[in-house]
């Protein structure tokens, strides 16, 4: 008999911004063979739980399988799953993904969630509803997390599995074509996984203790096989790759940029700047043929001195970041950086410095894409940055009710991240800094903007600019308003 699983995404950003359910995707991709699959995605239904229980009932399906990261796709996960809980006491529900792999405890302490899987899902998710629908004993799955009792168990973590070895995502599990967008890339857009994990450990970074350093990649050829199918069967002009750190090696990378070129399908994808900085200038050629349009890194800060707190390893810093800004744009890539200020132990000065630094950036390039985050701790053993945050005085929720609260879930989206020292003022700083340089420098993401506009921002933002007065821009907050666009790696709520 074929067991039917549910699989629910909580909503992740605002309508019509709705990306592939991947990680989801991903576990089913192991089970598709034996077991049915009923997607629900919060962000193409309004009330995911009548949907849920309705799917429920009329399957007959025991199990739901839930993908969480922190924020409101947290605090929409909480209501549903309480409210299909408190329906259904009999569907056991299972949470997989960024949050409850960093906050297994909180998770499975709640009386709502009854198991959690660790990490990399698919080899335990498979040995999971083998035992759940067939028999044996659940202390055999690993990368479990259950409460007995009081205790929270923990089974030892599955060995990581290569995942070019792993069936590709099972897309005739759900309507694919609801998930094509339309952005600066084109007006089909569909976004990809290539890769999984990073072989680095920022101080910062939510990935560090979810992959443990492993960087697991499709090789070039089915990453081409890929984007044709995709090309193929969806017209795809636009494709995200939302991979942690897609460019680890240059040769695959070039094999891919090779094995697309002629598809025309404009790409975005994720890396690091010391990475990129070894890549010889033909290989930048090669990518920029084959459609790569913007090149994401994480520059992080200003400092340098942050940068060693951070952890960011390898041959990052400040200098470097300058250097590769400057290679893109004789290639016509648009670099995209993103930030993360605040950082203790001294936030305020760190602000400023990355805001000094920030002006040289678009000094050297100004078609450079900027992201602002502020420092947002996630538990990693270890990181001196949580250390100095918690010597600050942050300390994490100790409940599930708790994370779900409106005051963190705007935490997790890194604007107003509930550390001691991010009080209004400096928020506001921020916030008004990058409006001014927005408008002083528009960008290519600015699909929405045309001519006209684009002049009007900069010669109202150049006074500001100048004399580096950001303080209160409404005028430019109101006309940016009506410019709202879509990017990758934000949700735009
Ligand atoms: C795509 C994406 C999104 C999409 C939405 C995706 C969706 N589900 O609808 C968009 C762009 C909208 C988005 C938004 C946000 N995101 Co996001 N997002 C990602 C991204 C780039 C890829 C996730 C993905 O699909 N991976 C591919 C799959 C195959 O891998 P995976 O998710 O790790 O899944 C594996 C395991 O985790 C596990 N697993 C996952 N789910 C489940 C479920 C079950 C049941 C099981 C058993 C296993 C399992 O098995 C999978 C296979 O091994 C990640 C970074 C990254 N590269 O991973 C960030 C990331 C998850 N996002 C993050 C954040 C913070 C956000 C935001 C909250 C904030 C922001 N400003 O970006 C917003 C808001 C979301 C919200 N409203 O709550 C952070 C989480 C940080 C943290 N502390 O945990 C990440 C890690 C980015 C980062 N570098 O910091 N995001
Ligand atoms: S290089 Fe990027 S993905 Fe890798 S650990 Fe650092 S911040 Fe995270």
């Amino acid at each position: 008999m074929r067991h039917t699983i549910l699989y629910y995404n909580p909503i992740s950003t605002s309508p019509g911004k709705q990306r592939l359910p991947m990680s989801l995707l991903a576990i089913h991709a192991v089970a598709a063979a034996d077991y049915d699959a009923v997607f629900i995605d919060g962000n193409l239904t309004a009330d995911p739980a009548a949907e849920i229980i309705a799917h429920a009932q009329r399957t007959r399906a025991k199990l739901l399988a839930v993908s969480v990261m922190p924020g409101p796709q947290l605090r929409q996960a909480v209501k549903v799953c309480h409210a299909v809980k408190a329906a259904l006491p009999g569907l056991t529900i299972l949470w997989g993904g960024y949050f409850p792999s960093n906050h297994a405890e909180v998770v499975v302490r709640s009386q709502i969630v009854d198991y959690a899987i660790i990490g990399q899902g698919e080899a335990a998710f498979r040995k999971f509803i083998d035992t759940f629908f067939r028999g044996g004993s659940l202390h055999d799955v690993p990368s479990l997390a259950y409460l007995d009792g009081e205790t929270v168990v923990k089974t030892p973590r599955a060995p990581f599995v290569p995942i070019n070895t792993l069936p590709w995502y099972p897309y005739d599990a759900l309507d694919v074509t609801r998930y094509i967008g339309h952005s600066y890339l084109g007006r089909r857009v569909l976004s990809h996984h290539s890769s999984w994990g990073c072989p680095f450990s920022c101080s910062f970074c939510a990935i560090v203790p979810l992959a443990q350093k492993r960087w697991l990649a499709e090789s070039a050829e089915r990453v081409v096989q890929i984007m044709h199918y995709l090309k193929t069967r969806y017209q795809i002009d636009g494709m995200e790759f939302h991979d942690m750190d897609f460019f680890v090696n240059e040769q695959r990378s070039r094999a891919i940029a090779e094995g697309m070129t002629g598809l025309d399908i404009r790409w975005w994808g994720l890396g690091r700047v010391d990475t990129l900085m070894t890549y010889d200038e033909t290989t930048f050629a090669t990518l920029a043929r084959s459609g790569l349009k913007m090149l994401f890194m994480g520059a992080e800060s200003g400092s340098d001195e942050t940068l060693k707190l951070m952890n960011k390893g390898g041959k990052s810093g400040t200098a470097q970041t300058l250097a590769i800004i400057e290679r893109l744009k004789h290639h016509g890539i648009v670099p995209e950086l993103s930030f993360v200020l605040g950082n203790p132990p001294d936030p305020i000065a760190d602000i400023e410095q990355t805001i000094t630094f920030i002006r040289k950036v678009k000094q050297v390039n100004p078609a450079t894409e900027l992201v602002l985050y502020l420092y947002t701790p996630v538990p990693q053993e270890g990181s001196v940055m949580l250390d100095e945050a918690v010597r600050l005085g942050f300390r994490f929720p100790q409940t599930l009710e708790e994370w779900a609260s409106d005051e963190w879930a705007d935490k997790a989206l890194r604007r107003n991240p509930g550390t001691p020292w991010s009080a209004d003022p400096i928020r506001r700083r921020i916030r008004n800094f990058e409006t001014v340089i927005n408008a002083y420098y528009p960008t290519t993401t600015d699909i929405r903007l045309h001519g006209a506009m684009r002049r009007l921002l900069g010669a109202l933002a150049g006074w500001r600019y100048r004399l580096e007065f950001y303080a209160a821009p409404l005028e430019l907050k109101l006309l940016q308003r009506m410019v709202h666009y879509r990017r990758p790696e934000t949700m735009g709520f």
